[in-house]
């Protein structure tokens, strides 16, 4: 993709995940997630449409190691959907580390997508949980809305912003990750990996410098 340049009808943002468990100091935090709040505050001043997801979990969530009898955070486990990765407790519903970042601005956000709230079922996706089956309704809401191309910012790159993006480019949104406005857990090299499926799949990967 050439250097995309803005199209305040048809361009999107969405900001995933900028919670504070996710950043320094939270439950799963990830190194640098504070760092890219000023990155997105930046790049969503400049778009129509911003859109927000927001992880955001019951306390019995199958998620939690804590739910799960000697689990431990990034075990995997099988559930009737498939592999789930366990973490530690996070994003609980109502909590200070489900909300967003302080410093991150939401007032011009349209449409805040929550996920995950089912104790059954986890979800990375803002399309799909993970089941790979079970929509949100935000491509509903895209396509209703003339909304043709995404751009993903947020935590994590490896896990939600990079399930969120693939499901994006395969249901025939334009999609670009903006790499320096995304922050990795990184796990066994789990961020290589999620680039390496991104390139081959179609998403763009490009610096915020490169938006116009
Ligand atoms: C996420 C792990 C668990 C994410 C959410 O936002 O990437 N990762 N829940
Ligand atoms: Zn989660």
């Amino acid at each position: 993709m050439s250097d995309p340049v803005i199209d305040r009808h048809s361009d999107a943002l969405i900001v995933v995940d900028v919670q504070n468990d996710f950043c320094p100091g939270g439950a799963l935090a990830v190194d640098r997630g504070d760092a890219i709040v000023p990155v997105i505050n930046d790049l969503s001043a400049r778009f129509a449409h911003v859109l927000l997801t927001q992880d955001w979990h019951p306390r019995n969530h199958t998620s939690f190691a804590s739910n799960h009898r000697g689990g431990a955070p990034f075990d995997t486990v099988e559930m009737p959907y498939g592999a789930q990765t366990l973490w530690p407790d996070h994003c609980v519903q109502g909590t200070r580390g489900a909300d967003f970042h302080g410093h991150l601005n939401v007032e011009r956000a349209e449409l805040v997508i929550r996920k995950g709230f089912r104790s059954e079922i986890d979800s990375y996706s803002a399309f799909f949980e993970n089941d790979r089956k079970t929509p949100t309704g935000l491509t509903g809401y895209l396509r209703e809305r003339g909304l043709t191309r995404l751009f993903f910012a947020g935590i994590a790159t490896d896990v939600c912003v990079a399930y969120s993006a693939l499901d994006s480019q395969a249901q025939g949104f334009e999609t670009v990750v903006v790499e320096d406005a995304c922050a990795a857990i990184d796990h066994d090299s789990s961020l290589d990996t999620a680039v390496r499926q991104m390139d081959m799949q179609g998403v763009a990967l490009l610096p915020s410098t490169s938006i116009r």
